[in-house]
This record gives C-alpha cells, sequence and structure tokens, in this order.
C-alpha cells in the first residue's frame, strides 16, 4: 500500500529536484502545497477514487493523476527522469532543514560534500560556519536537522502506524482459518512512535496463515518466513514482525508481545517470585520445567489474575509503577474516547483549515459530542490568515446562527490565540471577553532562552481570558525540537490560575507528552484533550489525544472535556 507519508514523500521530492532543474516555480508551489494538504488528510489517499481525490480541497486534476500513477505504478516516470538530472547527494542536502538549494548547491560543487555523512562530519568539525552564507548558528541547526531526520526515519508516528495496521488487519481477515487478529507492541501500548509493527493471530493452520500474510498487497520484502512466524519489509518502509499462536496460549502471547520490555522484565521476575515462570507460552509453576501444565494464557487477564494483579491497560505497561498499583488494586480508572463530550482546538477555513464552520459543527454532531468549541488563528498569525477583530466578531454571529439551526449540540466558539513574544496575547481583552474559549499556543520567536519562554508563557496564562494553553512545546516530531521552557513553573502558574493544559492530538505533535500530562495532573492542573483538526475528518484525533491522557494515567476527573455543558459553562466562568 501507498500511505500519505511516502505520497508526500514523493512530492516533496518533486518540488526540491524542480527547484534544481530550474523549475517553474507555480509547479514547484503546487507540488508544495500538496505535500501540506496530503499531510492534513485524515484518511489514506489510496481509499479514495480518482474523482474523490479532485474533489479535496488543493488538489487539482494534475496532482491528481499523478496521486493515480503513483498509486498504480508506485512511483512517478517524471520522478524518475528528474532524478537522473540531479545527484542524490546533492538532494540529500538540500532536505536538511534551513538548508536551502543555493546552499546546498554551493557545498556540493564548490566544497565536495557529497552526502549527509560528510556534512555531518564538516558540521562536527565546525567546517561550515565561516562559509558565505553559513554562520555558527545555522551550523548547529544543520547538525540538529541531521539527527532529527535519522531518528524521523527510523520510527513511524502513532496515528500513520494505526492506520496502516488497521489496513493490514483488514486484509488478513480474508484468511481462511485465521481467527483473532490483534496489534501487539509499542502500536498496542498507544506509543507516540513505533519502530515496527507486531502482529499476533490465533489460526488452525499456521503455515496458511504465514504463507497468506507474506503475499499481502502491501509487503515489499520477506525478511523471515517459518511455519508460525514471519517478518516482512512493508512498502510502507518499516517492518512488521507476524505470529501464529494457538488459542490456549494466546493470553500469554499478547502479554509478552505487548511489552513493553521493562514492563515484561519486571512481572517475569515477580512471577519467579511467587514459584511461577512466565514466558510467552503462558505462567507455569516453576517445577514444570517441560512448560507441559500452563496454568494460565487464554486471556491476559487469567495471568495478571494469578500473579495476584488486576489486568493493566496497555498503554500503561511502560514499568512507571504500573505493576505496584495493581497490585495494590490502585490502578487508574482511566478515561475513554466514549467519556469525551466535544473537542476544543480546531480550525476552520476561515484560517488554515480545509472545512467550513457548518461543517465543522456536523463532524463534532456526528461524533455524538453534546458540545463542541469551533476555533480558528488569532489575527498576528498571517500565515494562517488570522482573524482580525471584526471578522471574529461576523464568525461568532454566523455560529449563532448554527447554533438555532443544529438544537441538538451545543456550540461555542474558541480562538487559538498567539502568545505574543512578550507573553501578551494576540487580542485585546474585550475581544478575548468575546471568545467562549480562549486557548492561546506559542508559534513564533521558538528560540528565547529557557527563562524568557517561562516567563512569557506565565505571563500569558495570568491573564484571568485564558482557559487553555495549547501545545505546550511547541515540538514537532521529527522536524522540530520542543522550545526550551519550565515545565514545572508553568504547570504551577495553570495550576494557580486554574487554566487548563492541552494535550494535542495532531499525529507530529502529541504535546503533552504522556510524562508531561502526568506531571501536570500531579501537580493539580487541568487537562484538555484536543484533535487541533484542519477538517471535519481530523476530529477523530481526539482517539490520540485520548490515548496519550491514558498513557498518563488520567481519568475523568482530570480532563476538561468531560464535563457536561453545564459544568463546563461554570467552569468557563470561574474567574468572574
Ligand atoms: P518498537 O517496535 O521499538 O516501537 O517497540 P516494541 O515495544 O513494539 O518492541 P519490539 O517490536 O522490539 O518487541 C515487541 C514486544 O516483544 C516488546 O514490547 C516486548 C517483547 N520483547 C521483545 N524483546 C524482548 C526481550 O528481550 N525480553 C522481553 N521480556 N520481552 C521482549
Ligand atoms: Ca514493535
Ligand atoms: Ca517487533
Ligand atoms: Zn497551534
Amino acid at each position: 500500500m501507498i500511505t500519505n507519508a511516502k505520497l508526500s514523500e514523493i512530492f516533496d521530492e518533486m518540488a526540491v529536484l524542480l527547484t534544481f532543474d530550474d523549475g517553474n516555480p507555480f509547479r514547484i508551489r503546487a507540488y508544495q502545497k500538496a505535500v501540506q494538504i496530503i499531510g492534513g488528510l485524515p484518511r489514506e489517499a489510496g481509499e479514495l477514487s480518482g474523482e474523490d481525490l479532485t474533489r479535496i480541497e488543493g488538489i487539482g486534476k494534475g496532482i491528481a493523476s499523478h496521486i493515480s500513477e503513483i498509486l498504480k505504478t508506485g512511483t512517478l516516470q517524471e520522478l524518475q527522469a528528474l532524478r537522473s538530472k540531479v545527484p542524490e547527494g546533492l538532494l540529500a542536502l538540500a532536505r536538511v532543514p534551513g538548508m536551502g538549494p543555493k546552499r546546498a548547491r554551493r557545498l556540493y560543487y564548490d566544497d565536495k560534500i557529497h552526502g549527509l555523512e560528510q556534512l555531518q562530519k564538516a558540521a562536527e568539525a565546525g567546517r561550515l560556519r565561516d562559509l558565505p552564507g553559513f554562520g555558527a548558528k545555522l551550523e548547529e541547526n544543520i547538525l540538529k536537522g541531521i539527527r532529527l531526520a535519522v531518528k524521523a526515519s527510523e520510527r513511524m508516528l502513532y496515528w500513520e502506524a494505526k492506520l496502516l495496521a488497521q489496513k493490514l488487519l483488514k486484509e488478513l481477515g480474508a484468511c481462511p482459518g485465521i481467527a483473532e487478529i490483534v496489534p501487539a507492541g509499542s502500536l498496542r501500548r498507544g506509543a507516540e512512535t513505533v519502530g515496527d509493527l507486531d502482529i499476533l493471530c490465533t489460526a488452525r493452520d499456521g503455515a496458511r496463515a504465514v504463507e497468506f500474510f507474506t503475499r499481502m498487497p502491501g509487503v515489499e520484502r520477506v525478511l523471515a518466513a517459518g511455519a508460525t512466524k514471519a517478518a516482512v519489509w512493508l512498502k510502507a518502509q518499516i517492518q512488521c514482525d507476524f505470529r501464529v499462536v494457538p488459542p490456549e496460549s494466546f493470553g500469554a502471547a499478547l502479554q509478552y508481545f505487548t511489552g513493553s520490555k521493562e514492563h515484561n522484565v519486571a512481572l517475569r521476575e515477580l512471577a519467579v517470585k511467587q514459584g511461577y515462570s512466565l514466558n510467552e507460552y503462558g505462567l507455569f509453576k516453576s517445577g514444570d520445567a517441560g512448560h507441559k501444565k500452563p496454568l494460565a494464557g487464554r486471556t491476559e487477564e487469567e495471568i495478571y489474575s494469578r500473579l495476584g494483579l488486576s489486568w493493566i491497560a496497555p498503554e500503561l505497561r511502560e514499568c512507571r509503577g504500573e505493576i505496584a498499583a495493581a497490585q495494590r488494586g490502585s490502578l487508574p480508572d482511566l478515561v475513554e474516547l466514549k467519556d469525551v463530550r466535544g473537542d476544543f482546538h480546531n480550525h476552520t477555513r476561515y484560517t488554515d483549515g480545509r472545512d467550513s464552520l457548518e461543517d465543522m459543527v456536523l463532524g463534532a454532531r456526528s461524533r455524538g459530542w453534546e458540545w463542541t468549541a469551533i476555533g480558528d488563528h488569532s489575527q498576528s498569525l498571517k500565515v494562517a490568515h488570522g482573524l482580525s477583530p471584526r471578522r471574529l466578531q461576523e464568525t461568532i454571529e454566523e455560529l449563532r446562527g448554527l447554533q438555532k439551526k443544529h438544537k441538538d449540540i451545543r456550540l461555542m466558539r474558541s480562538m487559538e490565540v498567539d502568545i505574543l513574544k512578550d507573553g501578551a496575547l494576540d487580542y485585546a481583552d474585550e475581544v478575548l471577553a468575546s471568545i467562549d474559549v480562549v486557548i492561546g499556543s506559542v508559534h513564533t520567536a521558538f528560540k528565547l532562552p529557557e527563562e524568557e519562554m517561562t516567563r512569557r508563557i506565565q505571563k500569558a496564562a495570568a491573564n484571568p481570558h485564558l482557559d487553555i494553553l495549547g501545545h505546550l512545546s511547541g515540538r514537532l516530531i521529527g522536524r522540530r525540537e520542543a522550545y526550551a521552557f519550565d515545565a514545572g513553573k508553568v504547570f504551577a502558574q495553570a495550576a494557580r490560575m486554574q487554566t487548563a493544559v492541552e494535550i494535542n492530538g495532531q499525529p507530529q505533535r502529541q504535546d503533552l507528552s504522556d510524562t508531561a500530562a502526568r506531571m501536570a495532573a500531579e501537580g493539580g492542573v487541568t487537562l484538555a484533550v484536543t484533535t487541533d483538526a484542519h477538517s471535519a475528518a481530523q476530529l477523530e484525533y481526539m482517539a490520540a489525544a485520548v490515548t496519550i491522557a491514558r498513557r498518563a494515567g488520567l481519568e475523568k476527573k482530570h480532563i476538561l472535556n468531560c464535563l457536561t455543558y453545564d459544568e463546563l459553562k461554570r467552569w468557563l466562568e470561574r474567574h468572574e
């Protein structure tokens, strides 16, 4: 299967290659835009028909036919032709964040730096800073960029892995004789990135299941295949391990292959202390050397229960105290997607979203939400067409009209308001007062020193109009590091001001992280799970935000979205 990530990669390469081939700037722009739009699609483009593709806003006929060609052939003829004109090493250089084609050309042709390895060496030796147009700062950023890119290419984002696994599972479901199929490993634990997929199944005929698995259309290369297991490299550029197990040890295998490794090691130690041995086939008396009589193994519950533990949700299995909590019977009653009553943070086409206010209302309604807040960007964020106070008031009026039309969901206007460099919010207080839910986010001046950034965010949170601090840390996984700030101080301020802090479900953000969210909750901060959706379909990122909340051990009582509309209204008026 060709994933959206792969499509984006190809169009990105087209754009970069064209800049070296003196390409038409409009075409370059079209490819860059396609990368952006595809990155925002909640579904795999491969699942859409050609006609549906052209209906995506911003995707013209040309790009749509390119997409069809890639889905059919795995590549673009034109790409192959362009590639033969531009050396691979030059392309790799140009891709380093902050580099650009001009500098890349210079390094490649004048300084004979022909690839990333050489570039990294030159940067580490301090040989870039004195070149014209470079400097020490850029040298440092180039190094960071290389390291990030290497790390990112090794792991897949949670959401992308989840969609990929869903598709594989569906295809595997067609194999005769396969009964149960589940993803295990880091994906089942909801980790923010996934190194490889681990799929587990029960089947009457293991060899047949393995053969079916290795012949799936998404498989690029078979790495290993035996009677009950296989490993393949997928076209989506990630490994997938596959195991067939008998039903009587399904629970033991699922427990083992879900991990984490650290959780398993601790669990096995506990088993040994109690006179058992535990492996992927089951739980045995330590005297049962031949593993003949499993005491438990059919289900995970059975195993945990035999060890005197309540079942531990996969999201908690990171060896962060969950086993002791299970022993004490004090595991948290984790929040679930169905407990969420609405979203706070998203965007319409008034700023950088794809859909209208009403589309977003319908999207929220179709999720069964009791209420929702619909957002946009504030005025200073020009790249996203931030709204002036006047335009903002017009949209508030429009939303009031929509409320009359859609009576089965309570609507609120939210805004993602920029936290300016000095910590002021991007609208005057009387404008902020007219917005139902104010989210404050840092979108500029990421490089402030830690103390200054901390003061900036604390000052924003001191404004009683601010309801939620958005995507604290500002990281984009694999693309941009977190900015420096003192989380302890910011959380303390948020707790004092009763400002909620966001857990953002965008695949590349997932910000706060699980551990930071845990720390915030322990400091008495309320968390808000949000989608940051840029289309109605992306409202499904709520599931990703909830996954992070669960990994942080959060319950309904920690989450602002679990309030009823009346409770939420009261909370929003907490400073009045
Ligand atoms: P990943 O793939 O890097 O995102 O992380 P995981 O957790 O999916 O790791 P993976 O695919 O290497 O292995 C899947 C699970 O198998 C892992 O979570 C726990 C189990 N496992 C793997 N190696 C060991 C090991 O050496 N000892 C124990 N106890 N369990 C292991
Ligand atoms: Ca794995
Ligand atoms: Ca694996
Ligand atoms: Zn934002």
